[in-house]
């Protein structure tokens, strides 16, 4: 199922029932009263935070929803009943515009529930009509429609840390080892074409496709996802060991790139301090398992270390290396919050 960030629906609120024309049917009274009732209201559109990322492509096929009308009045002075309420679910981190009114909505947390929509007023029945004048009215109104409009939904991922680096850089892999999440590794680029998602001690981690130079002209694939990362509190930068191996880039100028594209992101979409580029960030050199001498591994993690101040060191072979990361990065996010 391909991930979906961005759909449009049409949604309506229910129209009110109408109101009816009635009359009291009492023994031994040839001729009752009006008792008409009023129409029910018709039921009202809310959308509602749910935590499922991927409840948009769902609606991809259906794309017009409807709160229920509300239920006609009734002899005997009885009101119809409301039309029952409608409830789009929506990932947390959906941004709800509606299109004709430009009125947003943005859903923050799991369970929040915005009213997008009032269901219409039912109609007068008969009754409502009486007067000392008029003890026989005949007059009764339908039923009010709902409001209804055109709504841009968009959704911009909730996460903690983000991952970002080339692709094949050991992002998902890395999501894997520390969280629950089950992400797809391939030794290829752009294994990884949706974002994903993984549950980090109550903190969330976002893995999402790799970048490469000119990402943020539209190259590859990673621009589309970067406003996917724009909610972290930080970013974890993941450059490879084998960025060292004959005919690479070299892993500071692969980690430069990165960094520029970050920036011209942010520039292009006048960002400056909420900024990718100014999110705190830390340095994971991965695979130190395909350089033989640890020697090297040391100078290049000094070299880092002029760059950033936290920089870490792993393999997916070795366990300890893994460990020591994630304790690091629980303590860096227990401070932040
Ligand atoms: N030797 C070694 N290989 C690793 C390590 N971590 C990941 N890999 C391998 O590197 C390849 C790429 O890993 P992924 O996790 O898919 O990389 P990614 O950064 O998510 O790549 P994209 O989704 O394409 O951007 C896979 O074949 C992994 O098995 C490691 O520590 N050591
Ligand atoms: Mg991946």
């Amino acid at each position: 199922m391909a991930f979906i960030d961005e759909i449009k629906i049409y949604a309506e609120a229910g129209r009110g029932g109408d109101g009816v024309v009635r009359w009291r049917q009492e023994k031994f009274i040839p001729k009752g009263g009006p008792a008409g009732g009023d129409g029910g209201r018709g039921g009202d559109f809310y959308v509602q935070a749910v935590r499922d990322i991927h409840i948009l492509s769902k609606y991809k096929a259906k794309k017009d929803f409807q709160a229920e009308r509300g239920e006609d009045g009734g002899k005997k002075s009885l009101h119809g009943k409301k039309g029952e309420d409608f409830i789009l679910e929506l990932p947390i981190g959906s941004i709800v515009t509606n299109l004709e009114t430009e009125e947003k909505w943005q859903l923050l947390e799991e369970g929040q529930k915005n009213l997008l929509l009032r269901g219409g007023y039912g109609g007068y029945g008969n009754e409502h009509f009486k007067s000392s004048t008029n003890t026989t009215p005949k007059e009764w109104k339908p039923g009010v429609d709902g409001e209804h409009g055109n709504f841009l939904i968009e959704l911009e991922l909730f996460a903690d840390v983000g991952l970002v680096g080339l692709p094949n850089a050991g992002k998902s892999s890395l999501l894997n080892a520390l969280t629950n999440a089950e992400a797809r590794v391939g030794d290829y680029a752009f294994t990884t074409l949706d974002p994903n998602l993984g549950d980090f001690y109550g903190y969330t981690i976002a893995d999402i496709p790799g970048l490469i130079e000119g990402a943020n002209t539209g190259k590859g694939l990673g621009v589309k996802f970067l406003k996917h990362i724009r909610r972290t509190k930080m970013i974890a930068h993941l450059v490879s060991f084998e960025n060292l191996s004959k005919g690479s880039t070299g892993m500071i100028k692969t980690y430069k790139e990165i960094r520029k594209e970050l920036e011209k992101y942010d520039k292009n979409l006048g960002l400056g301090e909420e900024g990718l580029a100014e999110k705190e960030e830390i340095i994971v050199l991965t695979k130190t398992d395909v350089i033989e001498d640890p020697k090297m591994i040391e100078k290049k993690k000094k070299e880092f270390e002029k760059v950033s101040k936290k920089v870490f060191v792993i393999s997916l072979y070795d366990d300890k290396s893994v460990k020591t990361l994630r304790d690091e990065l629980v303590k860096i996010l227990k401070k932040k919050v």
